[in-house]
């Protein structure tokens, strides 16, 4: 079968950018950087057939002019003559998912168009759309795998227990026990880098030289905050991977200086860290690490953080939320505010770069801003990132607050924007918003 999986591009709606003053305007952040780690192992699940993988974000910043998404799809599809077409969808970018979709069966309405992804397993049926034919919620690459083999076979896909399938006037979910297995362990597959090469010029960030990739060491969070997607994907479950397939990807990526832990959260097993990063320094792997860790672990646990940092952990994404212990709290954060200064000291003293994000809720006033740029200018950073408090669908967060969004364009849903009544007039809460970028250490933008 040929099988075009295709990574959809950016949303470019950022009203932070757009509303900040333009001193900030060059620190403020347009778009994260890195290889589409779901593709690549969708791609694993299917890799005896003829596969092309095309990364859009790549594309877009390889390219000085570069062509519309349609255009760019009628190339490929009249290229490649795909039998199936697949793409994966957070929020902010399910529309684009349809457009690469509608685009492909404009040329060949024969084609299959599969869609899975964090935003298709938390809300499957937002999904239904004329040209997607079926949805795959979940850690889902194995499914992919026997739906691929259905169509080849040109069995019946409603065989296939957990996925959703268009019969044009609604998606139905096929019964049956799903066949999951775990996906840090005997589901992993090791992601399909070499079909990225074209774009890895580009996976570069914070001004290194040398190319990043991402690695995952678990999915999913046991954490609850009520404004994260990450635990509702997994369902509250945890997945570690083992040491030795860790170690065996690490060594399979010379290319890749740089390893950006994928991780909603890296340390969270102690001791699982303590091994690993004995295992790197043992068997001298030398890589750039980047990793999210919570203020409240780095806190309590110096002595780990010392070690990462012996084994090449460089830069730490630390989700500070907010300087106020009742915000905390009513984020299920689980983590004082007071942390975060400790936090700090810990990364410095191992000369770790931290880049600490603040989110902001649409109920700011004029003297909360005031306080969070005290707080923020006491507790620098050399990066600091301040987005909007999103009511992502599918979180408890969207659930608590569902009655106040008045914006239901998920292109929004990218924290840039908020698509909740602000209580500052709207413009000037992004303004706002856009002026804390200015608070940090550093003297360039990640
Ligand atoms: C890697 C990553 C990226 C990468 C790559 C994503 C890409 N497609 O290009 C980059 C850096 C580009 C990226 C960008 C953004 N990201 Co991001 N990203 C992540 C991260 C850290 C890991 C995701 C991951 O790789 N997981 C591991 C893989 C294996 O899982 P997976 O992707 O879910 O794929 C599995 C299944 O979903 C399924 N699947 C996936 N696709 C498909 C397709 C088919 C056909 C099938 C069958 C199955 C399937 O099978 C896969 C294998 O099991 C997560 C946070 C996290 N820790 O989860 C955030 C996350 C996904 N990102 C998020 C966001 C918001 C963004 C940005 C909008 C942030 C921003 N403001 O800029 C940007 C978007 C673009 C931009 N503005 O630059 C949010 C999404 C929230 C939401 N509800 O939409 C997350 C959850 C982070 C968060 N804190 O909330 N991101
Ligand atoms: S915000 Fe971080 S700690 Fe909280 S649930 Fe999400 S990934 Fe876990």
């Amino acid at each position: 079968m040929k099988i075009l999986l295709i990574n959809t591009p950016r949303s470019p709606e950022n009203r932070i950018l757009r509303f900040a003053p333009e001193p900030a305007k060059p620190f403020i952040h347009r778009r994260l950087i890195g290889p589409p780690l779901g593709l690549m192992t969708i791609a694993a699940a299917v890799k005896d057939h003829d596969v092309m993988l095309f990364d859009t974000k790549g594309e877009f910043d390889l390219t000085s002019e570069p062509t519309s998404l349609a255009g760019l799809v009628n190339r490929l599809v009249g290229e490649f003559k795909p039998d199936i077409i697949a793409s994966s969808a957070i929020t902010s970018e399910l529309y684009y998912a349809f457009e690469i979709f509608s685009e492909a069966k404009k040329i060949d309405p024969g084609i299959i168009a599969v869609l899975g992804g964090l935003h298709p397993t938390l809300l499957p049926y937002d999904c239904f759309h004329p040209a997607v034919d079926i949805v795959c919620p979940g850690q889902s690459a194995h499914i992919f795998r026997d739906v691929v083999d259905a169509i080849e076979k040109k069995s019946p896909l409603e065989a296939i227990p957990g996925i959703l399938l268009n019969n044009g006037i609604t998606l139905k979910r096929t019964a049956g026990k799903v066949r999951m297995l775990d996906p840090a362990n005997a589901g992993f597959l090791m992601p399909e880098r070499a079909a990225l090469k074209k774009w890895i010029s580009t996976y570069k960030v914070g001004g290194s030289p040398d190319p990043s990739t991402y690695v995952y060491t678990s999915l999913g969070c046991p954490y609850k905050c009520t404004f994260c997607s990450i635990w509702p994907q997994f369902k509250g479950r945890y997945y570690q991977r083992t040491i030795d397939s860790l170690i065996t990807e690490l060594q399979s990526i010379p290319d890749y200086p740089v390893v950006r832990f994928a991780d909603a959260n890296t340390v969270v097993d102690l001791n699982f860290m303590n091994a690993l990063f004995d295992r790197i320094l043992e068997d001298g792997i030398k890589k750039t690490f980047v990793m999210d860790i919570r203020a409240d672990v780095a806190a309590q646990n110096p002595s780990i953080i010392r070690k990462m940092a012996k084994g090449g952990l460089k830069v730490v994404i630390c989700g500070f939320e907010s300087y106020r212990d009742e915000d905390l709290k009513k984020y299920h954060k689980d983590s004082p505010a007071s942390d975060i200064a400790k936090a700090i000291k810990v990364f410095d003293d191992n000369n770790i770069m931290i880049r600490g994000n603040y989110v902001i809720p649409n109920d700011y006033s004029e003297d909360d801003f005031k306080s969070l740029e005290e707080y923020s200018s006491n507790n620098p950073v050399v990066y600091a990132g301040y987005t909007i408090l999103t009511p992502m669908p599918g979180t408890v967060f969207y659930k608590q607050v569902k009655h106040q969004i008045i914006d239901h364009d998920y292109l929004k849903y990218n924290f840039f924007n908020s698509v909740m009544r602000t209580t500052l007039p709207y413009e000037k809460f992004h303004e706002r918003v856009g002026s804390l970028w200015l608070i940090k250490k550093g003297k360039d933008v990640i």
